[in-house]
């Protein structure tokens, strides 16, 4: 059976990016996998401490996202990463076989870290292996993330592979990434070079799942587009990266194809294709972002979500730690 683990980190309001890109399909693996959804809130401190009271709101609130986005705590374990020691346990070793040079490519430490690269912290840095540690701990077979964490997965393979040649032993499962669906890539709405994200400057780069109708539309409205009409083509949106990311998102929010999509709206302008985007936005959103306050209304009930999946979460990862101690001579 496919052992299925991701995870976000609770550093803000959640963005169509992050649930077209992941949470989405998280939804549909739920009856065929073992799931395991975790709140990674040790990774959310690697740009600075957000506070005490705004960390714990953080999580919680990402927990509501995850359940109302169609995430069953029934039949996935959803976890807080902090709930479970193993993480750091296992980030320490594998850290102490994953050479400097491996680190230095990835390319998400060097936009997060800018100009700035002597001020990042170490936790920045080491990110990824952290990462590695959050999925090697379970034994997850797959991994669904959004194309941007495709580098960090493959350092994960590659963390694996390292540990089991030192033991001499296939130990640890070799995770497949899953990159799926028509929006793997999110684009900023302001700039369709920037991937959307929650830590860009600019609001009206991204659309959260908390956004009431009007700033929805507003959002919509402003977003970047060219002067042309839409093309008949998926070819025709090449070099046209605002266009194309606008498409792909509607097609992705209507579980069709980009080519479907420009066959109802080839030659109009982007104002009309504007208008039924908002909709269906409207249509797809709200009714999450209503549900997320109904959770996270409902206290008692996050709190126990967060036990319970932290419950499973340790029972499976303090197996892994005993033997991957074992293996390497640590004491227990
Ligand atoms: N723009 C995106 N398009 C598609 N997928 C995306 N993901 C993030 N942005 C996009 C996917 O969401 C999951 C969780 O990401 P994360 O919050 O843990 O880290 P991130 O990738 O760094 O997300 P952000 O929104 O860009 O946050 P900040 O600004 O804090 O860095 C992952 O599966 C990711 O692929």
């Amino acid at each position: 059976m496919k052992r299925i683990l991701s995870g976000i980190q609770p550093t803000g309001a959640i963005h169509i990016g992050n649930y077209l890109g992941a949470i989405k399909n998280w939804v549909t693996f739920q009856t065929q996998s073992e799931t395991l959804f975790c709140v990674v809130d040790l990774h959310a401190l690697t740009t600075g401490y957000p506070g005490a009271a705004e960390m714990q709101n953080n999580v919680r609130t990402m927990v509501a996202c995850y359940i109302a986005c169609g995430i069953d705590p029934k039949k996935s374990s959803v976890f807080a990463q902090s709930d479970v020691p193993g993480h750091c346990q296992l980030s320490w070793i594998l850290g102490c076989i994953t050479p400097l040079g491996w680190l230095n490519r990835m390319t998400q430490f060097k936009d997060k870290a800018g100009k700035n690269k002597e001020n990042a912290s170490l936790g920045l840095y080491g990110y990824p292996v952290l990462m590695a540690a959050d999925i090697l701990l379970y034994q997850a077979t797959h991994v669904p993330v959004g194309a941007d964490q495709k580098q960090h997965l493959e350092l994960a393979r590659d963390i694996a592979t390292a540990f089991n040649r030192e033991v001499g032993e296939d130990f640890f499962i070799i995770p497949e990434p899953f990159i799926q669906g028509v929006a793997t890539r999110v684009m900023s709405l302001r700039d369709g070079a920037d991937k959307m994200s929650k830590s860009d400057p600019s609001d009206y780069s991204r659309i959260l799942l908390t956004d009431d109708m009007d700033v929805i539309a507003q959002k919509i409205r402003k977003a970047k587009t060219d002067s042309e009409p839409i093309p008949d083509t998926v070819e025709g949106l090449a070099d046209r990266p605002e266009a194309q990311n606008l498409i792909q998102i509607m097609a992705s929010l209507e579980e069709t194809e980009v080519a479907d999509v420009l066959a109802r709206y080839a030659g109009e302008s982007f104002s009309l294709f504007k208008q039924a985007m908002i909709e269906t936005l409207h249509s797809t959103i709200l009714p999450i972002g209503q549900k997320m306050q109904e959770i996270l209304a409902a206290k008692d009930y996050v709190d126990q979500v967060l036990k319970d999946g932290a419950e499973r979460a340790n029972d499976i990862s303090q197996k892994t730690v005993q033997q991957v101690y074992q293996l390497i001579g640590l004491r227990k």
